[in-house]
């Protein structure tokens, strides 16, 4: 639309660098536009802990099922500090609850997939959080101060999670035959749909143009993805294991690895709800938030009488 002065003022402090606090005046589409990818990011974290969360009794040691439950800790966390961040937006966290719950706001693709091995604890770690660093790391220096914030403190909990996850695949990748194709099973399993975490390919991301001129991104889906390919494949060679892409080779005069895109069929599938788990996980959300209805309602009743008591 049209660009008023206060929109020309705006643009002009983000291209200074300058970090948007949530009580200055900003333009409602920015808003509009933070709530959404930080929202949708806070329900990654939350929806994100159901895949992992499965493993936590089967872990294969002590030390294994310690590490992992801190790990998934660690997302309820960061789910709620972005919650919080969303928050200072004049969002509330019910009406953020409710759009995941209705569908109406989204939660990342990679977790529609099932974890079917213990392997795969080593595959998310290593591969999603590994994806996930590699786009938040830039996002630390986001426009909005509260998001940008939250980023810092995420990102070290994150780079602790990714290595857990390569310590797990080190181990079963150096372990007995039947380990270490467990762990092949599991990267060939996770490759493409981690690949998919950093959105459609440039041409097909609706929001990137607008959300890169307020630095809300960073970075273009299509440039992360190449970073991270480049970065994980020789993690792999080092595993011992196989990148599943037969046409993966390294690109001397890009100076980049050339590889296989993601079945984009699959990942805009995915994103209507026809995963392998989509209904599994937004139904153990839904069924969460309904069998603690009783709870919330006891606390307000509480707090309710408690304001009473004082006022008399
Ligand atoms: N899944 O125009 P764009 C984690 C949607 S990390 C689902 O390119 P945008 C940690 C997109 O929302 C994972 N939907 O969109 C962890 C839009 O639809 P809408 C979370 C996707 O926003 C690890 C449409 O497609 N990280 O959880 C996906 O500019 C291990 C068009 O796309 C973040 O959220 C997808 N993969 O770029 C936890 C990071 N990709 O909203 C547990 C912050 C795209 O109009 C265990 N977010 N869509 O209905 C971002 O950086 C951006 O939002 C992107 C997408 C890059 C994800």
């Amino acid at each position: 639309g049209e660009q008023t002065p206060e929109d020309r003022a705006f643009q002009a402090r983000i291209d200074r660098g300058e970090k948007i606090e949530p009580k200055d005046w900003m333009p409602e589409g920015y808003r509009k536009t933070l709530i959404r990818q930080i929202g949708q990011h806070a329900h990654s974290e939350i929806v994100g802990q159901l895949p992992e969360g499965n493993w936590i009794t089967r872990a294969p040691t002590l030390e294994r099922k310690q590490i992992l439950l801190a790990k998934v800790q660690d997302e309820a966390g960061h789910g709620l500090y972005l919650y919080s961040a969303a928050e200072t937006l004049g969002v509330s966290r019910d009406e953020l609850f409710e759009k995941l719950h209705s569908g109406a706001m989204k939660y990342s693709s990679i977790f529609n997939y099932p974890t079917l091995t213990w392997a795969d604890m080593g595959a998310i770690g290593w591969l999603v959080d590994g994806a996930a660093i590699m786009n938040q790391v830039p996002l630390q220096r986001t426009s909005y101060g509260p998001y940008s914030r939250a980023m810092i403190r995420i990102c070290k909990e994150e780079s602790f999670h990714q290595r857990q996850g390569y310590s797990i695949m080190m181990k079963m990748a150096g372990g007995t035959p039947e380990q270490k194709e467990m762990a092949q099973d599991a990267l060939n399993r996770f490759w493409y749909p981690s690949l998919m975490m950093f959105g459609p390919s440039d041409k097909d991301s609706v929001h990137s143009a607008q959300s890169m001129a307020w630095k809300i991104k960073i970075n273009t889906n299509d440039e992360l993805r190449q970073k991270f390919v480049d970065e994980t494949v020789p993690q792999a060679e080092y595993l011992g294991l196989t990148v599943p892409d037969p046409d993966l080779a390294w690109n001397a005069g890009r100076g980049h690895y050339d590889f296989t895109e993601p079945d984009w069929t699959e990942f805009f599938d995915v994103l209507k709800g026809n995963g392998p788990c989509n209904e599994e996980r937004l139904g153990a959300r839904v069924k969460a938030w309904e069998d603690g209805a009783w709870f919330r309602e006891g606390l307000s009743a509480h707090a309710e009488k408690a304001a009473a008591r004082r006022l008399a």
